[in-house]
């Protein structure tokens, strides 16, 4: 073929391909029982965002950045507002650089009376082109008539990240919504993140789940499920399968989602978690594994965790941080920052 292409001047070539993909068409309806069988098992679009925040959509209560596209995917399926990430801030990074016609939009948050672009324009653009071309990509989808049999879902890998980091000082603009905590941190604002699944044939259309608590962990057995596979023999995965919570049926979690963070945390001390976290039910506790903090918070009642009420629940601090340090213990070993899990500040004294 390729020696044949090279005698075809351009229009004989564009013919050439013209024909090859007929003639591969008509193969295909030749193989119409085969696809139709196949097409039982629907496709998988998971699109990861980097360091986006939970509350950087406009669908999760942003107030500024426009993301048009991921707002009308939510109101085509659901909206999770307890998605959790395990494994994080593991997505490389892509340098925040939008074009001047991308900033357009969000001139009105330059600094005033300086030359300068400011964070939050470079920012904003950046998630707004990156609606933008979501937009674009679900669009081919439901113009090939692939939507009733596409699992479209977004997410990101963690919380946005923070102003010390500064290759990535824009992103410092990024919205954990309520939360505290940011990148790194085990608190809401590090883990849970925007999560938003359309199967057009499937997902109720416009449904939030402000109950399930759900997790990346949950793809890869959910996946399976949807698809009819089964899990290799052998695997016992951390998650858990949450088809029915994305087709909007009852379901309920059977095991805690647990967090370890080895490593410092950036930024404000509020954001600075201690190194262990399990969310089970309506409870989330944080410790450090020699109990040096222990945290307790009813996240149903106290989203932003700021009261902790560890010491008005012992029972539950024990049951819970019992399974919490076994769980740990089961980890691979690794080398541990001497300030992990710490929120001492320099204190002036009269020493
Ligand atoms: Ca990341």
């Amino acid at each position: 073929m390729e020696s044949e292409i090279k005698n075809l001047n351009r229009r004989q070539f564009l013919v050439a391909v013209g024909t090859t993909a007929a003639a591969a068409a008509l193969r295909c309806r030749g193989s119409a029982a085969k696809a139709a069988a196949r097409s039982s098992r629907p496709n998988f679009v998971f699109i990861f965002a980097d360091d986006l925040g939970w509350g950087d959509l406009g669908c999760y209560g942003n107030r500024q950045i426009r993301t048009p596209n991921l707002d009308e995917l939510a109101r085509k399926g659901m909206l999770f507002t307890q998605f959790y990430v395990n494994a994080r801030t593991l997505v490389p990074h892509a340098t925040l650089h939008p074009t001047d016609e991308q900033m357009k939009p969000y001139q009105r948050y330059a600094p005033q009376g300086v030359p300068y672009k400011g964070a939050k324009q470079i920012y904003y653009a950046s998630v707004s082109d990156m609606d933008r071309q979501i937009g674009r990509l679900v669009k081919r989808i439901d113009q090939l008539g692939l939507a009733d049999n596409t699992v479209i879902a977004f997410s990101s890998d963690n919380g946005p990240e923070d102003f010390d980091i500064r290759n990535a000082v824009h992103s410092g603009i990024g919205d954990t919504g309520p939360f505290r905590g940011r990148k790194r941190s085990i608190y809401e604002g590090g883990v849970r993140m925007p999560f938003i699944v359309r199967w057009t044939s499937r997902t109720p259309a416009g449904k939030v789940d402000d109950k399930n608590i759900v997790a990346g962990v949950d793809w890869l057995p959910t996946v399976c499920s949807l698809a009819g596979v089964k899990l290799p023999a052998g695997l016992n995965p951390d998650g858990e399968d949450m088809s029915q919570a994305i087709l909007g049926k009852p379901w309920t979690r059977s095991k805690p989602l647990m967090w370890e963070w080895r490593f410092r945390v950036f930024g404000d001390m509020a954001h600075k978690s201690p190194m262990l976290a399990l969310r089970d039910g309506k409870w989330k506790l944080l410790m450090n594994p020699d109990r040096s903090r222990v945290e307790l918070y009813d996240i149903g009642n106290d989203p932003t965790e700021l009261d902790n009420v560890a010491d008005q629940n012992p029972q539950v601090v024990r049951k819970l941080s019992e399974r919490l340090l076994k769980w740990q213990k089961t980890l691979p070993a690794g080398p541990t920052d001497d300030v992990a899990g710490s929120n001492a500040y320099p204190w002036p004294t009269n020493k």
